[in-house]
């Protein structure tokens, strides 16, 4: 999948009263630590009131979004690594993540910023990170999906 095409936000998005959670998984820290990073500051710039709780694994986002839903929260900002070994558990881990996080989503009626990196190798995460020679910014553009997500909603709910 190319990062290419991806929308390129003309205003900044206004997060006020908004509670957004920000869920991230510990594997691989130097691209964690970008994909962080990203995320806090497009949540800072919009406003919004929002915490980061850390979980082991991305095998572990979903729960802990369901959690954060179950909290109150408005939005979450799902932040995971996940890079291909040899064996088939790569496939696992990233299919049980990915597939938990649309399901809590839709059962919540809630958005999450997906931003969680399947890659075969930490180039392609560190490309991706938002760190400084980094090609693209994963953590902002999830936590910026978050945000005009639940302004989306918000609207059409009336
Ligand atoms: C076990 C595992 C492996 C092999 N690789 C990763 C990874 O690249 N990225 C990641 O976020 N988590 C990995 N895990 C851990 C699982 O997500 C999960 O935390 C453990 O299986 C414990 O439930």
């Amino acid at each position: 999948m190319s990062g290419k095409g991806a929308p390129i936000a003309a205003t900044e998005i206004d997060g006020t009263g908004l509670r957004v959670v920000v869920v991230a998984a510990s594997w691989h820290d130097t691209i964690m630590d970008g994909l962080v990073a990203g995320a806090a500051r497009v949540l800072d710039a919009s406003g919004a009131d929002w915490t980061l709780a850390r979980v082991p694994g991305s095998f572990e986002l979903a729960v802990a979004a369901q959690a954060a839903f179950a909290g109150g929260a408005d939005a979450v900002v799902a932040l995971g690594v996940i890079i291909r070994g040899g064996t088939p558990h790569f496939e696992y881990v990233s299919s049980a993540a990915t597939d938990g996080l649309n399901r809590v989503s839709l059962d919540a009626g809630k958005p999450i910023g997906f931003g969680l990196l399947t890659l075969d190798d930490e180039q392609q995460g560190l490309n991706r990170a938002g760190l400084p020679d980094s090609e693209e910014d994963k953590g902002a553009e999830a936590a910026d999906a978050a945000l005009r997500t639940a302004a989306v909603i918000s609207a059409l709910r009336g």
